[in-house]
């Protein structure tokens, strides 16, 4: 059997204090590094290029089209998703892709259920991310009678022909959930393993749960029925 090609693709808006880290630690365990740049206003996209990394520039209009945008340029046979402000741990990238590899799963969601997180525990906002995360995914198993215990997490492999019969249409982090349940209910293999979500490294969280928990909810309810 061929080889499969593995694309590691690094989203990233103004990281520029984490990125480099990020590509050097990643590159040793895939075939391509590619950055999709959200128009950072700092180093960000020099950086990455300096550390040979192929950088995308997104539409400006969030989390989601990045992903979309990597989803429709890179040719990969399998793409691995993470975030660019140390939230994810490379070394947890061929757990991530073995599911797929041994052709056991075509989306395998690294789970914070059952690997920890620093992010969703501690105050306030951060509680009601986490319970208004978990009401998701409750529906979510109910719905498609499975017992997944992350839908959310930006960590995740897909494999890239699934990734494009999806038809995403989110543009911010709702995206994730989209392709959970896009996988589901087109009767893709959803696996998940447990990975530990750090908190990000540096500056602040962009966002903001008052501003967007119901396009969450929005989202939750298109692709659910
Ligand atoms: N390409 C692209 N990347 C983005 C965009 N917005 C955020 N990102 C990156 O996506 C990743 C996740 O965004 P975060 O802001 O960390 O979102 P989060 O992890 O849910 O929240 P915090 O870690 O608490 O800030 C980070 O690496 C961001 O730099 C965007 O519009 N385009
Ligand atoms: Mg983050």
């Amino acid at each position: 059997m061929q080889q499969k090609r593995i694309c590691a693709v690094i989203l990233a808006r103004n990281e520029e204090k984490t990125i480099g880290e990020i590509i050097r630690n990643t590159k040793p365990l895939v075939d391509e590094v590619v950055v999709v740049d959200g128009h950072s206003t700092d180093n960000t996209r020099l950086i990455a290029e300096r550390e040979g990394a192929r950088v995308l520039l997104d539409h400006g209009k969030g989390k989601g089209d990045g992903i979309r945008t990597a989803i429709q340029q890179v040719d990969s046979d399998i793409l691995v998703f993470l975030d660019a402000d140390g939230s994810h741990d490379p070394n947890d990238i061929p757990r991530l892709v073995q599911p797929i590899l041994d052709d056991e799963a075509d989306l395998v969601v690294g789970s914070r259920g059952r690997g920890g997180s620093d992010e969703l525990h501690g105050d306030i906002q951060k509680l009601l991310r986490m319970v208004g995360a978990d009401l998701i995914l409750i529906a979510i198993n109910y719905r498609w009678n499975v017992r997944l215990t992350d839908s959310q997490n930006g960590f995740r492999a897909i494999r890239t022909e699934v990734a494009r019969a999806l038809n995403l249409k989110e543009n911010i982090t709702t995206i994730e959930q989209e392709m959970t349940m896009k996988c589901l209910k087109k009767g893709y293999r959803v696996g998940e393993v447990p990975t530990h979500e750090y908190a990000r490294r540096y500056g602040k969280s962009v966002i903001v749960l008052r501003k967007v928990w119901y396009r969450y909810i929005w989202s939750l309810i298109k692709n659910i029925f």
